[in-house]
């Protein structure tokens, strides 16, 4: 398993749409694994593909808390077939831009359809951090961040900010 360097705001891989993925094999049971292993480190609660700079439709999320026994899971081409009218607002912060965190409101219940690590389809009905969680990956898999979803003002700030620091790390 590997740790493999974040992709950050600016970086316009992270505004590419992912494209589903066509078959289960090992190569791809090795790329989550490598996710997982990135996530860890980081440490984060989930990670899309196109984070490592992969543009597939694949996510992993663990929920687990420091301490606890360590709960993976991957979601293969994931998709929200159904959404709650109820919403529920959390903090969040992404990977991709590290140090900065907004709340955003979102359904607060999703059923997601996905295929697991193993191939085989399954769905969930979530609910709390995890729908939360969920959106928020699936977001990555259509180019969509999380500050897509604050005030212009705010995203026009954040991405002005990481543009700079951006600029003023050697090449
Ligand atoms: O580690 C993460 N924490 C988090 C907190 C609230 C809502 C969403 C997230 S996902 C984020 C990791 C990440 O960037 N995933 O794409
Ligand atoms: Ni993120």
């Amino acid at each position: 398993m590997t740790i493999k360097p974040l992709i950050i705001l600016p970086d316009p891989v992270l505004r590419q749409v992912s494209k589903p993925i066509e078959r289960v094999d090992t190569d791809l049971q090795r790329l989550s694994d490598d996710m997982l292993e990135t996530m860890y480190d980081a440490p984060g609660i989930g990670l899309a593909a196109i984070q490592i700079g992969v543009p597939r439709r694949m996510l992993v999320i663990d929920l687990s808390k420091e301490g606890e026994e360590k709960q993976p899971l991957v979601f293969i081409n994931p998709e929200i077939v159904s959404s709650s009218d109820d919403r529920s607002v959390y903090e969040e912060g992404c990977l991709s831009i590290p140090d900065y965190y907004a709340e955003v409101e979102r359904p607060a219940k999703v059923t997601v359809k996905y295929l697991d690590r193993e191939g085989k389809e399954e769905s969930v009905e979530a609910d709390g951090l995890l729908a939360t969680c969920l959106q928020h990956e699936i977001d990555h898999l259509n180019g969509v961040l999380f500050i897509d979803h604050i005030s212009r003002l705010k995203r026009e700030m954040v991405i002005k900010k990481f543009t700079k620091a951006a600029k003023s790390k050697v090449l």
